[in-house]
């Protein structure tokens, strides 16, 4: 293949290798027509579903989840980071039946999503011994972008080494270049590390490592469409026509992780819980542990956290029982969910526990374990400086 960036869907090999050196890979031919019609009728009937109502996670999607499963993306899933697999919740969908917003302002800013360090959690993750972070990115295009605007962008080795070096101006080299875009001369700085957009075709996976940086919505030109600039420079010449190729129908995707039981997975999980007001609802939409989802998981030999959502039915308990009449129906069912969540809790790293597991498990009755795990919880949110959606 001449890219040196794809594999095909069966090489798991190169897919490796390829994640590896470059912190991504362009998978061809992972899933077929049939397939994507399906995906794609589930994922139209889940938004349908759920308009104007936060949509669930991934797994909490009867009619899409199944991709999470499919033989081909585990296989490949399990020879980058081993036979042991982790949902880490962050996993979902865009959709929209014809361009609209999701298309137009796509997330067009390079940031890597790998968060949480032993000594804090909101920084960005780092190895002193240049590992791999084991967690990847799946994204799935329904669209064509060979010559389309609309790809993913990413920095070719971001994965490893300092952060800092792909951030701002740190990316950017000082002096200017020229290039002949068409009849145009363009003058613009080129970035130390090479960028990339993805031509990813419908059927193809397009994977990235949680540490690489990447943005969305790549604008192709139509003159030179294997050029990748930095974004900043995409919007600077957005209002000159023709010279970025339109998009070639609605954005529709989906992503999913998954992720290896690692100490720096647990930090991420945990960095991705904290609550705010705003995060507190969405988390509370999520329905991986339903029933059939969690069936599911177990029968792949997945396993499923829940952290985003433990915390943020601690957070909406702590509001509903500050109430002068606290809703005693409401808040029984919430505490529930909660309690039959926490019994399943198992962390992978000392950091930044969520509550005390060991005072849990004491815990004379369910409703006193409930009551010290969310003490333990409340108390984790304050130390970690961030406003409970309780405080707002
Ligand atoms: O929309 C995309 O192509 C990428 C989404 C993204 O930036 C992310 O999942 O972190």
């Amino acid at each position: 293949m001449s890219n040196p960036y794809a594999a095909s869907a069966t090489d798991l090999a190169a897919i490796r290798e390829i994640c590896e050196a470059y912190g991504f890979c362009l998978v061809k031919g992972a899933l077929t027509a049939a397939q994507l019609e399906i995906l794609h009728a589930g994922m139209k009937a889940e938004a349908e579903a759920h308009t104007g109502r936060p949509i669930p996670d991934l797994l909490g999607l009867p009619l899409v989840r199944h991709i999470y499963f499919e033989p081909v993306l585990l296989a490949i899933a399990r020879s980058l980071l081993g036979p042991s697999l982790v949902y880490d919740g962050e996993a979902t969908f865009n959709f929209e039946p014809a361009i609209g917003s999701h298309t137009l302002n796509p997330f067009a800013l390079l940031h890597c999503d790998a968060i949480g360090m032993p000594h804090d959690l909101r920084a960005t993750w780092r190895s002193p011994t240049d590992a791999v972070y084991r967690a990847y990115r799946f994204g799935i295009y329904l669209q064509d972008y060979t010559h389309a605007s609309g790809a993913l962008k990413v920095i070719v080795g971001s994965h490893r080494g300092d952060p800092q070096t792909y951030i701002g101006n740190n990316l950017m080299c000082e002096t200017l270049s020229n290039r002949m875009i068409g009849a145009r001369k363009f003058k613009y700085a080129e970035t130390h590390h090479p960028l990339h957009n993805l031509p990813s075709q419908p059927g193809d996976v397009v994977i990235w490592n949680l540490r690489t940086f990447h943005s969305a919505g790549a604008k192709l030109f139509v003159d030179d469409p294997a050029f990748a600039v930095h974004p900043d420079l995409e919007q600077r010449f957005s209002d000159q026509p023709g010279l970025f190729a339109p998009p070639p129908g609605p954005r529709n995707a989906v992503f999913f992780d998954y992720a290896a039981p690692t100490e720096d997975i647990d930090l991420y999980l945990k960095y991705r819980a904290r609550p705010s007001p705003s995060s507190v609802p969405g988390h509370l939409a999520r329905r991986s542990d339903d029933p059939e989802a969690i069936a599911l998981a177990e029968s792949h030999d997945v396993e499923l956290r829940f952290d985003p959502v433990i915390v943020a039915l601690a957070a909406e308990i702590a509001v509903l029982e500050r109430r002068p009449s606290p809703p005693a129906a409401a808040v029984a069912e919430l505490r529930n969910r909660l309690c039959r969540l926490l019994a399943r809790h198992r962390e992978y790293s000392p950091y930044f526990p969520l509550f005390d597991r060991e005072a849990f498990a004491r815990s004379p009755n369910p409703n006193a374990a409930v009551d010290t795990a969310l003490a333990g919880i409340a108390a984790a949110s304050q130390r970690e400086g961030v406003l409970s959606a309780g405080a707002a």
